[in-house]
């Protein structure tokens, strides 16, 4: 395969945040007498805060006025912020520079494909941010499942989608990967991309084969 870019998403692929996300979530829906079961997790996962609030509200059946549902966002930005903090390079998840610094050497242009309106200063904090081309910003674009975010990456950097491979950790974001017209690259489990790894150390030796 011709591969002129990697989209990478953040939360879940290159630092652990995705776990940060849910359990401000929980925390919140908690102060709220919303008991979140951790088997919700995984259908937030890659959504914007606008879409998983909606989806707690759902799954919680309660009616929450437009102001409740800007205080619950809010409070759980404030939360995830907290949580994140602290976050340094030692918080890059195993293969990230590797993979970076491979598709540098290659000439594969690099794209930062994150639903997270946390993004920029998240890989700021991560020093990895002087290697993306593009950074696409989620407030401009319709969010995951929607291929929206991945093709404004594309035609960003000037690339052909099929010539695109993209890592997602999220269900959400393996389906705009596919709606792109991409190769997707599921990091975790279960996931119905062309490839799943654990992390991007497996990706990366797969990739290295095809390039
Ligand atoms: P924020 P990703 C996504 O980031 C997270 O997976 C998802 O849990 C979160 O709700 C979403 O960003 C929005 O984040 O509230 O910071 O704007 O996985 O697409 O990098
Ligand atoms: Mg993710």
């Amino acid at each position: 395969m011709e591969i002129d870019a990697f989209l990478f998403d953040l939360d879940g692929v290159i630092t652990d945040s995705s776990t940060a996300h849910f359990k401000a979530w929980k925390a919140v829906a908690n102060s709220y007498g919303i008991d979140l079961p951790d088997s919700l997790e995984v259908s937030l996962k890659g959504i914007s805060r606008r879409n998983s609030v909606e989806k707690i509200v759902q799954y919680a059946n309660i009616d929450l006025s437009e102001d409740a549902k800007q205080a619950f966002m809010d409070t759980k930005n404030a939360m995830y912020q907290d949580l994140v903090a602290e976050y340094n390079p030692d918080n890059l998840l195993p293969g990230v520079q590797t993979i970076l610094e491979f598709a540098r050497a290659h000439s594969i242009k690099i794209g930062l494909v994150s639903a997270s309106k946390n993004a920029v200063p998240l890989i700021e904090a991560l020093k990895i941010k002087a290697f993306f081309d593009v950074i696409v910003d989620p407030a401009k674009h319709p969010s995951k499942p929607a291929p929206d975010l991945f093709l404004a990456a594309a035609k960003r950097l000037g690339v052909a989608p099929e010539n695109c491979v993209a890592f997602e950790d999220a269900i959400a974001g393996v389906q705009a990967i596919k709606a792109a017209g991409m190769t997707a690259i599921g990091i975790g489990e279960r996931l119905d991309a062309d490839y799943v790894f654990a992390d991007l150390t497996a990706a990366h030796a797969m990739l290295e084969t095809h390039v």
